[in-house]
């Protein structure tokens, strides 16, 4: 239900930006955004040169699938995106070019070239992140047809920053410098959208929204002095003072997704020295204080951190969602994505990281990292009782008591009753009776060795559909330790080959995006 409501306000920004890169190559453009609804085998042309395909790691194996069937059909394909970023080894194995930091002339030379890589692709990347990006009104076009997708509410996707000054060791932008885009870009984006929609709501997909605070609020207030626009933004609470808040309330912000990560660790995202019981105070006061400006807060939470131990952190978090009901708690299991995070690297030396098929890899499905304090059993015994807590009808009724405005209630109620709220506690649940059940679940889950129990498999059966049957031979496990073994062989798998090839593009030439939000 929430799915069908919100993924099209999910997509990510750059399959569109890709679009308008492409067409100004001169190339034939196809946009598809994949909400998990469409017929891909249908809605997909046969006919194409080029496939890109955007995804995130769960969406990994349809891309897989999608790849083998089109280079079936004669095409080139290419993979960009988090999934890239983060498994390019195993990537190679089955797209012709596995792109890294995407600009236009990485994307240039790739359409000059556009040859076959097989058995193993091309890994391309920038140097750096690209240094700007196209206006809204050339992704207008591509924006459109992804809203026309969302029945109600409908969310723009905007950026004015990439990369991240701080360095959380966890976080995939710890190692990316910080970079704004051009403010002034931004006022004018925003005018553009105040001429095209009434009431706009603007998401930030900036990795950490407004460490420029006063250069970007004079961007918004110079396009938009009357406050129409609605905005969303991760931020972190070191970011969200008092006269912060005062200032995004002014401007419309209307739902902010701070992190809060570990009541014992990552302290610096949340700027604070405090652990345990202090830290839960000091933190629900700020949160308590956020909602009196903004009306809808998401706090974001790791479990499993090798910080944690015994039952105390999942008590404290119970704590937390009593003393800040109208928060939305969004957990994630403490999740390895390959190369994404130096952290990553001490992981895959200790041998922690299972195995796990990417389908399951979206912070929630697997934790593909075994935990340094508890027995399986007893993590998920923790875990189905902290999220029962936090979506048990006393808290969903205090949140929505607590949070202002018909949409924030209505979306708070939304979320705890469907696949976020009950249906998680469903599903940890089925993991924990098969982990007294059924001895292979058990046994991956300990040791990472195979054979992938059949729950595994056939999940992955029911979510590709038709395009089960296209999944590459061997694609469906991976190694979990490539991005130790590239480091200890001293090999850089994302080697910069940025050539100085003509672009060659004409008329004739079509490509297609085909970005995968699931
Ligand atoms: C904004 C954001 C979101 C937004 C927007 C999502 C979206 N569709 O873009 C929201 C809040 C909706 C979201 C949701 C989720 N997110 Co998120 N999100 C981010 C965040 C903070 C920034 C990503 C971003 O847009 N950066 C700006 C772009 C321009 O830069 P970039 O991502 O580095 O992309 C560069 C290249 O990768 C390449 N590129 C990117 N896309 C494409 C596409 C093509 C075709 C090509 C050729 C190139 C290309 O070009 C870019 C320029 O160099 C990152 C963390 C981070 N700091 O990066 C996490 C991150 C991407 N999210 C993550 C996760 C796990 C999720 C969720 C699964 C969480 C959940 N359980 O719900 C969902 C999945 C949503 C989905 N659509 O499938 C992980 C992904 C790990 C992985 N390997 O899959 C990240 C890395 C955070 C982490 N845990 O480490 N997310
Ligand atoms: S503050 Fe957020 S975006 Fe920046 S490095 Fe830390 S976790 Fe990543």
């Amino acid at each position: 239900m929430y799915g069908r409501l919100m993924n099209a306000n999910f997509a990510s920004i750059m399959p569109q930006v890709l679009g308008v890169w492409c067409e100004e190559a001169g190339h034939r453009v196809h946009y598809l955004c994949y909400t998990g609804v469409e017929n891909l085998l249908e809605d997909l042309p046969r006919e194409l040169d080029v496939l890109f395909i955007g995804a995130f790691t769960q969406a990994a194996h349809l891309a897989y699938a999608l790849s083998n069937l089109f280079r079936q059909r004669g095409a080139i394909t290419a993979l960009g995106g988090p999934h890239a970023r983060c498994y390019p080894e195993d990537a190679q194995r089955y797209f012709d070019y596995v792109l890294g930091f995407t600009d236009r002339s990485v994307v240039q030379e790739l359409l000059a070239e556009c040859e076959p890589h097989r058995p193993v692709g091309r890994a391309m990347s920038a140097a750096r992140q690209p240094a700007d990006l196209p206006s809204l009104a050339a992704r207008w076009k591509f924006v459109e047809a992804t809203l026309a997708k969302a029945p109600t509410i409908k969310i723009v996707p905007m950026i004015g920053s990439l990369g991240c000054p701080y360095t959380c060791s966890f976080c995939i932008d710890s190692t990316v410098d910080y970079q704004p885009l051009a403010f002034s870009q931004l006022t004018e984006d925003l005018r553009f959208l105040l001429a095209k929609v009434r009431r706009p709501i603007v998401a930030w997909h900036d990795p950490n929204f407004g460490v420029r605070f006063d250069d970007y609020m004079e961007a918004i207030e110079a396009a938009d002095p009357a406050a129409c626009i609605r905005h969303i933004a991760e931020s972190s609470l070191s970011l969200l003072s008092e006269p912060h808040l005062v200032r995004l309330r002014k401007n419309g912000f209307q739902a902010l997704l701070p992190g809060i990560e570990s009541w014992y660790d990552l302290g610096n995202k949340s700027k604070t020295r405090l652990r345990g019981m202090e830290k839960v105070r000091q933190v629900s006061d700020h949160v308590n204080m956020i909602l009196r400006y903004v009306p809808y807060i998401q706090t974001n939470f790791v479990l499993g951190l090798d910080s944690d131990e015994g039952p105390e952190p999942f008590e404290l978090t119970k704590r937390f969602i009593d003393l800040a009901p109208g928060a939305f708690p969004a957990y994630s299991l403490l999740s390895a994505f390959g190369r994404a995070a130096p952290l990553n690297l001490e992981y895959q030396r200790a041998g922690r990281v299972l195995p796990f098929p990417f389908t399951f890899l979206n912070n929630n499905h697997a934790m593909n990292v075994r935990p340094a304090n508890y027995r399986w059993e007893e993590f998920y015994d923790h875990l189905i009782d902290v999220t029962a807590h936090s979506f048990s009808g006393r808290a969903i009724r205090r949140r929505i008591a607590a949070t202002g405005g018909a949409t924030p209630r209505w979306l708070n109620l939304l979320r705890s009753v469907s696949s976020e709220g009950w249906g998680r506690i469903r599903y940890h649940r089925t993991i924990r009776r098969l982990l007294d059940a059924d001895a292979d679940v058990k046994t991956f889950l300990e040791t990472g060795t195979e054979p992938l129990p059949a729950f595994y498999s056939d999940r992955i059966r029911h979510d590709l559909g038709d395009l089960h049957a296209f999944l590459p031979p061997g694609s469906i496990m991976h190694d979990p330790n490539a991005y130790l073994k590239s480091v200890e062989n001293g090999a850089a798998v994302a080697q910069i080959q940025r050539g100085r090839h003509r672009v060659q593009a004409s008329a004739a030439g079509t490509t297609a995006i085909a970005p995968t939000p699931t």
